[in-house]
């Protein structure tokens, strides 16, 4: 039996006439986006049409998921709150604290042991507060969340970006920073700006060495990292019905890469295929009956230019297998040209790691689908030139994958089989065949490959393949290896050609697992206390920030002028500062570490203005702030690209950074910065980055009347005496105007409860 059953029947009680009112109401066909949309209203029944793109609309989510390395800090401002329980259902996943070194095994027992107050603190957390708590080893977030949680047509935030997962389940899954969540958790409307609608339809069919993952991989090519901003990227069309389940998870995983506020798919049989195997009939059975609802209307897949914003058509019987990197997700390459390029741009030829897992592709067809392309190096005697990593989503694919003989296949290449978790993906990798930063080469089936994400050497080349075209690259060692046209020579000498993969979309004989790893909440859980040691460096206790006056922005000082890619990565790093996701003063020491001073070409080298000395970011920013002095970082396009995590807004927000100006904003990193009370600021003329010198002061003339839809006038003082007076834009709202005024959204709901 599923997981809250009734909340999911209440969503689908309600479905049929919230739908027809909406249809009415925007007076045409409505597309699946839109019909979970408006059926998730915070006010119940829509009373108008709204302008995508343009309205803020408050939403009703049915559930929440946060990992482990942002639900700390949700949770601590969540017990700020002062709401004695979770307002809906909402489960906590410990996967991103677990550092693959040696194995499984031996690697769950030492993040236990080094992590213990972390886990324990966000375990008693739950059991108080009735959220269900996945423990270390569970599995990966999103791929607990498809087996277990997702459902068609109901609408979920994350406090991580790759919720958007669970639209392959044909939900509405949005990922968002921990302070939304604690709106939600804390039984308020969820606000976002109504979507614009992307169409993707896909004609044709997968074959061969095509595979799902590459469907993503091309339309990350075709939008790059911020063509899906502000956009719900909705899928359709024969391709999509013969996609499998966790595949389309795949699609709208990396959605987010394109910067998407989700990906999704209309119900169809392999969603029903997947929730029967996954012990979900009663799922499946309520899907059935409002099977209309939960797809776009007929006219809608019939007619998509007519309904959508922008149409992408994708012919799958012709799309090839690519390679996305390096550096960037969007750096599409078809497999076969790969060679050339590299060598065009001195990447190197020799791979060293083939890594396959992540919450992207970790489920149980993608393991067959590697593990038949592994199983043909042993069988055709081929030695693979590569190391292998393999990181199962859940327990439960890894218990059945182990029962089916899939992990003695990886072993038998000598593949080591790491925890259930994301590891190298987030840096949590232990990579012991590097001295130094040497330039490198690895391939891997995760979703990201920003510099220095996985092993922290911003000279590994990290490209993103599909799990089976990973293990034929791992198996090759080379990146220039095209397995539908190359051969390699075996160990008597011959040369053998790699067959195509072959995937099981789902275990023949179901799936199995003896402990998932699941711990269920006391009813009650009023008389559980929750201890934070105040000598912990691991754990704070949050308090409220102070909010930033009008007059305290007179002769704000620039901190860091970034340029190019500024993703939350460079902001706050992940990997080794993980360890301090709970402990904001601690972890404020990594800001901006990552960014590239515009003046210098140089990370973590700027200019204290106070001095005249360069020193570390962090370094120069707690200088201004012992001088009670604010700042302000200035920055590029698709600024904060990538994670939720709410600590790249924090963090600043912490050491007394009042405003980020820059050319574009990446969605939730936007939002995290306005929640948090700062400034978040775009620039009418891109071009004024420009005027931006290194020993700029800025005063924000008209902040005292700051109001919604009206730009910002601020003015640039430079040291020779000079002076530009430049107009900024904003997307604030009059509540976040309001969040901006109290200090912080958390301190608008402090306030509203104390009333
Ligand atoms: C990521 O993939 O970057 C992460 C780590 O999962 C983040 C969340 C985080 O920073 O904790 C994300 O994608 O939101
Ligand atoms: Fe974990 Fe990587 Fe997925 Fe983020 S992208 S949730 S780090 S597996």
């Amino acid at each position: 039996m599923a997981f809250d059953i009734d909340m999911i029947k209440g969503v689908y009680s309600q479905m049929a006439e919230r739908v027809d009112q909406a249809r009415e109401l925007v007076g045409r066909p409505l597309t699946l986006s839109e019909k979970i949309l408006y059926s998730h209203l915070w006010d119940g029944k829509s009373n108008k049409a709204f302008t995508r793109g343009k309205d803020y609309v408050d939403f009703a989510p049915d559930r929440i998921a946060c990992q482990d390395a942002t639900a700390q800090m949700a949770l601590l401002q969540f017990m700020q709150a002062g709401k004695p329980k979770v307002a809906v259902p909402t489960t906590v996943h410990c996967d991103h604290l677990i550092q693959a070194k040696s194995g499984a095994v031996a690697d769950l027992k030492v993040a236990n042991a080094t992590s213990e107050e972390v886990f324990n603190f966000l375990e008693s957390v739950s059991n108080k507060y009735g959220i269900g708590f996945w423990k270390p080893g569970a599995g990966i977030i999103h791929q607990v969340v498809l087996e277990n949680y997702a459902f068609p047509g109901g609408m979920m935030i994350g406090t991580d970006s790759h919720t958007v997962n669970a639209g392959g389940l044909g939900m509405l899954a949005i990922g968002v920073g921990g302070a939304d969540a604690v709106d939600v958790m804390a039984g308020m409307p969820w606000e976002l700006k109504f979507p614009k609608l992307i169409g993707v339809k896909l004609t044709g069919n997968i074959s061969g060495w095509t595979s799902a993952k590459d469907v993503i991989l091309k339309v990350a090519g075709i939008l790059t990292v911020k063509g899906g901003t502000g956009a719900i990227v909705e899928y359709f069309g024969e391709g999509a019905l013969n996609l499998s389940c966790t595949g389309k998870g795949t699609i709208c995983n990396m959605g987010a890469e394109i910067g998407a506020t989700t990906s999704t798919f209309g119900y169809d049989a392999s969603m029903e295929r997947y929730l029967r195997a996954t012990d979900r009939n009663d799922v499946a059975d309520a899907a059935n009956e409002v099977k209309a609802h939960l797809t776009a209307d007929p006219e809608v897949y019939a007619q998509p230019e007519k309904y959508f914003d922008e149409i992408i058509e994708i012919d799958l019987n012709t799309l090839k297998p690519h390679l996305n990197g390096p550096f960037t997700p969007d750096l599409a390459t078809p497999v076969g040209e790969l060679g050339e390029k590299a060598k065009a741009n001195d990447w190197p030829l020799k791979v060293d790691w083939g890594l396959i897992g992540s919450c992207t592709n970790s489920s149980y067809e993608d393991l067959t689908r590697a593990a038949s392309i592994a199983k043909q190096a042993i069988d055709k005697k081929i030695k693979p030139k590569s190391d292998f990593g393999i990181n199962p989503g859940s327990e439960q694919i890894r218990f059945t994958a182990e029962r089916d003989g899939l992990l003695q296949i990886f072993e038998e290449v000598g593949a080591t089989i790491f925890t259930n978790a994301c590891g190298p993906c987030i840096g949590q990798w232990d990579r012991s065949d590097l001295k130094g930063d040497e330039k490198n080469t690895i391939v891997h089936s995760f979703n990201r490959n920003f510099s220095k994400r996985a092993d922290g050497n911003p000279n590994t080349h990290a490209f993103v393949g599909s799990p089976e075209m990973v293990a034929a690259i791992a198996i090759s060692g080379r990146l220039d290896f095209d397995p539908m046209n190359d051969t390699l020579i075996n160990e008597d000498g011959e040369a053998v050609k790699l067959d195509m993969p072959l995937g099981i979309e789902l275990p023949v004989n179901g799936f199995a697992v003896e402990d998932a790893g699941f711990i269920a909440p006391d009813e009650d859980g009023s008389g559980v206390s929750v201890k934070v040691s105040p000598t912990s460096e691991r754990l704070q206790l949050l308090e409220s920030f102070q909010p930033i006056e009008n007059e305290s922005l007179a002769g704000a000082k620039l901190l860091i002028k970034a340029q190019g890619k500024c993703t939350t990565d460079h902001i706050s790093m992940a990997g080794p500062w993980l360890r301090f996701r709970g402990h904001l003063d601690n972890i404020a020491n990594n800001t901006l570490i990552g960014a590239v001073n515009a003046f210098n070409q140089k990370t973590n080298f700027v200019k204290n203005q106070l001095t005249g000395e360069y020193m570390g970011v962090p370094d120069a920013q707690r200088a201004y702030k012992a001088a009670g002095i604010k700042t302000i970082v200035v920055g590029d396009h698709n600024y904060g690209e990538g994670s939720s995590r709410e600590h790249a807004a924090m963090q600043p927000r912490h050491l007394g950074v009042a405003a980020v100006l820059v050319k574009s904003f990446a969605r939730i990193h936007e939002t995290n910065l306005k929640k948090q009370g700062m400034l978040g600021l775009t620039f009418v003329n891109e071009s004024d980055y420009d005027l931006i010198k290194e020993d700029d002061t800025f005063n924000f003339v008209d902040i005292a009347s700051f109001k919604a839809g009206q730009a910002l006038t601020i003015e640039i003082k430079h040291a020779d005496g000079t002076a530009h007076t430049i107009q900024v834009n904003h997307t604030y709202n009059d509540s976040q105007i309001g969040w901006f005024r109290e200090g912080s959204a958390l301190n608008v709901i402090k306030k509203e409860n104390a009333a």
